[in-house]
This record gives C-alpha cells, sequence and structure tokens, in this order.
C-alpha cells in the first residue's frame, strides 16, 4: 500500500489498517490475487478522483483475508475489511467499517458476526471484554439482521472514543486469529451451513446501498454490482 496514499487518510484509519496487517502477520498469510487486477482503482465520482487500494491474502482457517482504503476526493475516507473463513471452519466473520467525511468519522462499526451460529468459546470470549461506551451509538440498518450482539456500531466523537474503538477492534482481532488458530475442520454436513450462512451474510451486505451508490457513482452501475459480487463479498464456491 502507497505510503503517500495511507497518509493521506483519516488517522484512525491509517492505525486500523497497521493494526489489522500486523495482526494477520500471527496467521501465516499468503498473498490472494484479486480478480481482474481489482488491486488498484481509480475512478471519478461528481469529478471528484476515488481512488481505492486493496491487500488480499489468505491462509488455511481463511479463504480471503481483504483489507480496502478509499479516498473520494478530499473529503470521504473509507476502511473496509473482511475476513471470510473457509466453509470447512465453523468461524464468525470479521467484519469492520470506517467512514470518514468532512464533518469527521460518521461511521465506525466492527463485529464478529455469526456464521451459523456464534460458538461457545468466542462468546465466552466476546462477553468477558470490558463493556464499553460511546456517546453516540448508531442503529442498524435493516439488512443489519447479520451482526451479532457485540457488534460495535458508532460516530466516535473524539480522539478518545477513537482510541476507544481502535482497542475493541484490537481485542475482536485477538481473540479471532487466536481461535480461528484452535479451531479445526468440520465434517460435510457442517461445511454446508456455514456456507449456507456466509452466503446469506453477503446477500446482507450487498443490500447495503450507501456502498452501492458511492460506487455506481464513480464507476458506473455494471462495475458497481461485479465489485460488489467479485471482490466486497463474493460468494463462497
Ligand atoms: N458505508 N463502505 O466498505 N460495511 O463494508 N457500513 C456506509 O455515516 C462504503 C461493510 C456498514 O446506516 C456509509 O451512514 C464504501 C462492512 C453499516 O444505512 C458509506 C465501501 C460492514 C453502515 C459507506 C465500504 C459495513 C455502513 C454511510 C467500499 C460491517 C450503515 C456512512 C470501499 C461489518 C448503513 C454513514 C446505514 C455505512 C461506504 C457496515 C458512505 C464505498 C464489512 C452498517
Amino acid at each position: 500500500m502507497s505510503e503517500s496514499f495511507k497518509a493521506s487518510l483519516h488517522p484512525l484509519i491509517t492505525g486500523l489498517s497497521d493494526l489489522i496487517i500486523e495482526s494477520w502477520q500471527s496467521l501465516s498469510p499468503e498473498p490472494y490475487n484479486l480478480p481482474e487486477d481489482f488491486g488498484y482503482i481509480e475512478g471519478k465520482l461528481e469529478g471528484e478522483r476515488l481512488l481505492i487500494e486493496n491487500r488480499c491474502f489468505q491462509n488455511n482457517q481463511f479463504r480471503k483475508m481483504h483489507l480496502e482504503l478509499a479516498k473520494v476526493g478530499t473529503g470521504l475516507d473509507i476502511l473496509h475489511c473482511v475476513m471470510f473463513p473457509n466453509v470447512e471452519y465453523h468461524l464468525p466473520m470479521f467484519g469492520c467499517d470506517i467512514v470518514s467525511g468532512k464533518g469527521g468519522i460518521s461511521a465506525a462499526i466492527v463485529d464478529l458476526s455469526p456464521i451459523n451460529g456464534l460458538s461457545q468459546a468466542y462468546v465466552k470470549e466476546l462477553s468477558g471484554l470490558k463493556p464499553v461506551e460511546f456517546s453516540q451509538p448508531r442503529e442498524l440498518p435493516e439488512w443489519g439482521n447479520i451482526f451479532s450482539p457485540y457488534c460495535l456500531f458508532v460516530r466516535p466523537v473524539n480522539a478518545w472514543e477513537e482510541q476507544l474503538f481502535l482497542q475493541r477492534v484490537a481485542d475482536y482481532l485477538k481473540i479471532h486469529c487466536y481461535q480461528s488458530l484452535n479451531t479445526s475442520a468440520g465434517n460435510q454436513s457442517q461445511t454446508e451451513l456455514n456456507r449456507a450462512s456466509q452466503q446469506y451474510y453477503c446477500s446482507q451486505q450487498q443490500e447495503n446501498d450507501k456502498t452501492r451508490r458511492i460506487l455506481d457513482k464513480a464507476f458506473g452501475e455494471q462495475w458497481a454490482q461485479r465489485y460488489m459480487n467479485m471482490v466486497l463479498f463474493d460468494l463462497p464456491t
């Protein structure tokens, strides 16, 4: 990821990006090549440049670990991250999205979303974390029935809340990396349930009109549809 691009983004996005990449080092990540050279993308949104940089890895437990940083003109920075488990493993979906506009960060969300339910090990770890409070919690949209009770969705109002959010992402990643390395592949019927559940997660995320609208406007509807299908929320095969 180019340093100058990264440096131009909101500091919480830069900090989270470093945190995510560093935590993946414990997972023996192998490179994952995105289809059709979707690594670095440039478009135009209402006369403003839209830049997207993708980093993508895989390992035994995860078919795809995707981190995307995007910048629209000078006013909008986005971090998007999803870890897609291999369907043989009963693991939740780690997802994180940060949207930073002219007035600061409007949306910060992180979750370990249940896939075929959340295992007892995860429930134990997540419910053991110290409770946190944010002054501006946000309400999930209708398609958000995929998220867990531990989903954190807020508008952080100051640097202190931004750090609190970053710390929570660090906690979730630590739990997830550790648990994933200690989870073995399941049997055929569990695998099928995991697959169906991951397909449902991806199809619900595709209902996020706020993401789609930005991509539509910058690259056209057809390209946006392909990008959402093939890069952001591709279904497990
Ligand atoms: N997303 N987000 O990733 N989205 O990708 N995002 C927005 O203040 C992009 C994920 C989520 O209230 C907004 O409302 C673009 C993942 C939720 O209706 C914008 C990309 C998760 C909302 C974007 C991107 C996720 C949301 C509006 C590709 C969760 C609130 C900002 C780079 C794990 C939806 C605002 C609502 C909002 C844009 C969640 C502009 C372009 C992985 C719940």
